[in-house]
């Protein structure tokens, strides 16, 4: 059996044909703080960990630990890279917070699937695959965190923007209003609530059993690239199919707190925006 251990980090970027960690090393801007390791350990010894909820269960084993941004991209942050001329600007529809003087730490929206793509290709990361961000979100053990704080409710209004009067904000927040109470085992800010966040996933439905099916082995198999579940073809794939529908995650502002739970996911096709959804990216972790 391949040990999952053995296979370096520069294997897989040889094996993905992409290289992040060559971006991190002409960038020395990527190196931000804000982000916090997500050690798979723990999941690796345990054969994986069961993600999703009953009737969606999946075992998800991860190759590599990984790291993930602790807030939702910001404005801020997106406007230097559409400074850069990587990124275009985001949609001005109303209650998007891009160009509004104030919401400089608000999280980013109306941005497209390519677009945060290519935000987080620009800080030398990724855009987390549904599986990543929902681990980051639940760790250490997916059965005691309904939501990214634990199983409760109680007190909802003090740990997530959802659509409720009494929570401080109708539409976006800044990111981290709700911490800490709100925040993952982790210490992850608005992985629940504020703008859902797009991952690199694509929508894997019921009648898709062979991409359902798409466990460990089969990424074994497949090779394994940072910010891809399913490497499976029968997912389709967005880069060619811009009509593909991938996921997004955690709820948002204006919804309510079953679409908030780590589990759920929503999707749109490549081209959607809406000031409901923003992102935030993922990465190798920092060496020691
Ligand atoms: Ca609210
Ligand atoms: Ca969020």
């Amino acid at each position: 059996m391949t040990s999952r251990t053995s296979i370096s980090l520069s294997a897989l970027v040889l094996a993905c044909g992409s290289t992040p960690q060559e971006k991190i090393a002409t960038d020395s801007s990527s190196l931000l703080p804000g982000m916090v390791n997500v050690d798979v350990t723990s999941a690796q010894a345990t054969n994986g960990v069961l993600l999703g909820e009953a009737g969606y269960l999946r075992r998800v084993n991860f190759m590599s630990s990984y790291s993930i941004d602790i807030t939702e991209v910001t404005v801020s942050a997106y406007k230097a890279c559409v400074r850069s001329e990587m990124c275009t600007e985001p949609a001005t529809d109303e209650n998007c917070t891009w160009g509004i003087v104030g919401q400089e730490n608000y999280p980013v929206n109306c941005v497209t699937w390519q677009q945060a793509r290519t935000y987080c290709d620009y800080r030398g990361k990724w855009l987390p695959s549904e599986h990543e961000w929902e681990y980051a979100a639940r760790f250490e053990d997916p059965s005691v965190h309904k939501y990214p704080w634990g199983m409760s409710s109680a007190n909802y209004n003090t740990k997530l923007n959802m659509a409720v009067l009494t929570d401080g904000y109708q539409f976006t927040a800044p990111v981290g209003s709700y911490s800490p109470t709100g925040d993952s085992a982790l210490g992850l800010q608005d992985m629940a609530g504020n703008v859902w966040e797009w991952t690199s996933s694509t929508l894997c439905t019921d009648t898709n059993d062979e991409c359902l099916n798409c466990n460990a082995d089969s990424l074994l198999d497949g090779g394994w690239c940072p910010g891809v579940d399913f490497p499976c073809q029968t997912c389709g794939n967005p880069q060619t199919d811009p009509l593909l529908n991938v996921v997004f995650k955690g709820g948002g502002y204006n919804q309510g707190m079953a679409y908030s739970r780590s589990a759920f996911h929503y999707y749109g096709d490549q081209t959607y925006y809406s000031p409901v959804i923003g992102f935030r990216c993922a990465s190798f972790p920092e060496e020691e």
